[in-house]
């Protein structure tokens, strides 16, 4: 009985090594890029190690205990040795969880600051972003008027503050870029905070991660970090064109807006076809349908600003969907 226990014992610790070879796995969080996804990240692999240990433990007791009193030669139904009392072990199962849960609470409650708060401004201060989960895409606002969609562009390395929230004809999405964070509620009426500071340039991709309707799987949203030059020569280039009818951004809303119902050609989706309709030609047509929706379509441009629409327009003037 003791030596099976050990057993037990001795293979748990050993798998408790496991975890770090997880976290090559698709098991573990993906690589983190910012420090709050850092400390989500250390969070699930601190839990993971109990996990397993504790996995190891009972499923080896109980294979232990399946061979160890296996009826053998007993009479068919004779019952088996009657064991009861052993305080030191029962002593040991009532205290080991207790400690057990205490340090998954301590280092919980030590790494949740470092995954909730903003951290302070460095020299190259912070930046804001509205975030607005919309059926179904994301839509960005940067302090200077810019809009995007869908890609949010960020300078590396500094705190990106995020205020995410949804119109209050919409329903709830969450915004979620795994290597950036946690997920955070985009809720009707409702704003909520969360942030990153990206430690290295590159492309991270998420997804809408609250069920939000038919079209909720094409709602992804990416974070395209660059270096911070690149990044406030983008911002500037966006601010200037969207005076004068941005068509990178009529292409962005054409294909995170328009496109995921109706095909990127307008060749029909999840819903008809549009490619050769005349409203397309027609900036105030375009204008109106959007800003009020028609039938089952949504107002899905409803709050847009003139320049927003412009834009869509200029886009749909330079390349007509499916040719014109
Ligand atoms: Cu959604």
């Amino acid at each position: 009985m003791r030596a099976l226990l050990s057993l037990a014992g001795l293979v748990s610790l050993v798998l408790v090594a496991a975890p770090a070879a997880l976290a090559q796995g698709s098991f573990a969080p993906v690589e983190p890029a910012s420090p709050n996804a850092e400390g989500i990240r250390s969070s699930y692999l601190f839990v993971s190690i109990f996990i397993l240990a504790i996995f190891v433990l009972v499923e080896g007791a109980l294979i232990a205990f399946i061979l160890k009193y296996r009826r053998r030669r007993r009479a068919r139904f004779a019952d088996g040795a009657q064991i009861h009392g052993q305080t030191r072990l029962e002593i040991l199962w009532t205290t080991l969880p207790v400690v057990v849960l205490f340090l998954i609470a301590a280092f919980v409650f030590i790494e949740l600051p470092g995954i909730k708060n903003v951290p302070e401004a460095g020299a190259s201060g912070e930046l804001e972003i509205r975030v607005t989960g919309r059926q179904y895409y994301w839509q960005y606002e940067y302090p200077n008027g810019v809009i995007a969609i869908d890609r949010m562009r960020a300078p590396v390395g500094v705190p990106v503050r995020l205020t995410v929230s949804a119109p209050d004809s919409d329903v709830i999405h969450s915004w979620w870029i795994p290597a950036l964070g946690g997920k955070i509620d985009a809720i009707p009426g409702r704003v909520n905070e969360t942030w990153f500071e990206a430690d290295r340039t590159g492309v991270f991709e998420g997804q809408c991660a609250e069920l939000c309707g038919v079209g909720h799987a094409f709602m992804t949203a990416s974070v395209e970090v660059l270096p911070e030059a690149e990044f406030a020569a983008w911002l500037e280039e966006r601010r200037q064109a969207q005076t004068t009818g941005d068509v990178a951004l009529g292409e962005e809303t054409w294909e995170g807006v328009c496109a995921k119902c109706h095909g990127l050609a307008g060749q029909g989706a999840l819903y008809r076809a549009v490619a050769g309709s005349a409203v397309l030609r027609d900036p105030q047509a375009v204008e109106t349908l959007v800003r009020n929706g028609r039938r089952t379509m949504p107002a899905v441009g409803a709050g847009w600003t003139a320049e927003q629409i412009d834009a869509l327009n200029a886009y749909l003037k330079e390349s007509p969907p499916g040719g014109s």
